[in-house]
């Protein structure tokens, strides 16, 4: 037991398929282990991207995972550990779904991610990337437009990636792989979507993180990292707009939800372009929706 200890090593789980899972020492060491059955039964098994503590193998023997440190965030589907900064992905083909990417920034913040957007393809479109700054200024989201193919912006974006364990997330055919080849010198597989749909599901794959370049991703294969939002209650939404904290208390009345309500801070703000009105409008959008299930809670 004790000798057992003394062996004890850090690591950082890179890739998990089936029983065996890969690990990652600081020393950039890669070790195959299995997992004891005791974190079944605590019903928290390994994901990509936890930090465990774990003892090699030796000759033949598998090593084995010993324990799961703390996790920082937490996403089950796909499961995956540890991601600090959601790179959002927005480009002008597709035409980009700006309440699709709302709601995605809403369920990051409150997973306890932070949030960083990137605008792709600024060959098609050399303005997008700052109407959707104009957005997000507020909020204190970053914006970083870049055009991957051309290698424009990407600097910037490599910057605003360091340091912390990141996953890029966005519509289909957004550039999200494009970006992570030219940044990382990757080889993942790009192109347009009809093709992709064509090859059907063999192309899934599991959650791995990539660590190169000096920067440390994600890599998701498609799947969408936030969680679905389960039950919200409408008084919580508003919570996740960091652009409201200045106003909170300012308005006529205490409980106001930014709606419509008279002598709303939040509406006269949007009146004197300190906030946007697309982005508040997309709010109170995503709001009807909430107190929508939240009144059919019980059915
Ligand atoms: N014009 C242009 N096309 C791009 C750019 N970045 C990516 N694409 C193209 O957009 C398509 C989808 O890119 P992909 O990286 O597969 O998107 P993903 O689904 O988000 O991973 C591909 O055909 C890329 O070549 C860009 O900066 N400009
Ligand atoms: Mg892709
Ligand atoms: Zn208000």
């Amino acid at each position: 037991m004790d000798e057992r200890n003394m062996e004890t090593m850090q690591g950082t789980l890179i890739r998990g398929i089936g029983s065996f899972y890969t690990v990652r020492d600081t020393g950039g060491e890669t070790y195959t282990l299995r997992c004891k059955k005791k974190f079944r039964r605590q019903r928290m098994s390994p994901m990509t991207g936890d930090e465990v503590l774990f003892v090699p193998g030796k000759g033949e023997e598998d090593g084995w995972i010993e324990e799961i440190l703390p996790r920082k965030t937490e996403c089950l589907r796909p499961p995956v550990a540890n991601v600090t900064r959601l790179v959002m992905v927005i480009s002008p083909v597709p035409e980009p779904d700006m309440l699709l990417t709302d709601r995605l920034i809403s369920r990051a913040f409150a997973q306890g991610m932070d949030v960083i957007i990137a605008v792709n393809k600024t060959d098609l479109d050399p303005d997008l990337g700052r109407r959707i700054r104009e957005e997000y200024a507020a909020a204190g989201i970053r914006v970083f437009p870049v055009c991957a193919v051309q290698g424009e912006g990407l600097d910037e974006l490599k910057e605003a990636m360091r340091g912390e364990l990141c996953c890029l997330t966005g519509q289909s055919g957004a550039g999200k792989s494009t970006i992570l080849n030219a940044l990382m010198g990757l080889d993942l597989e790009t192109g347009d979507i009809s093709h992709r749909i064509a090859r059907g599901k063999n192309t899934t794959r599991q959650a791995e993180l990539i660590e190169k370049n000096g920067l440390r991703v994600m890599d998701t294969a498609g799947f969408n990292l936030l969680e679905p939002e389960k039950l919200l209650e409408p008084e919580k939404l508003k919570e996740r707009y960091p652009e409201f904290r200045p106003y909170e208390g300012k308005c006529r009345f205490r409980e106001c939800m930014h709606d419509r309500e008279p002598g709303c801070a939040v509406t006269r703000a949007v009146e004197d372009g300190f906030l946007s009105a697309a982005r508040v409008g997309r709010y109170r959008q995503l709001l009807s929706e909430t107190r929508e299930v939240w009144r059919s809670r019980y059915d």
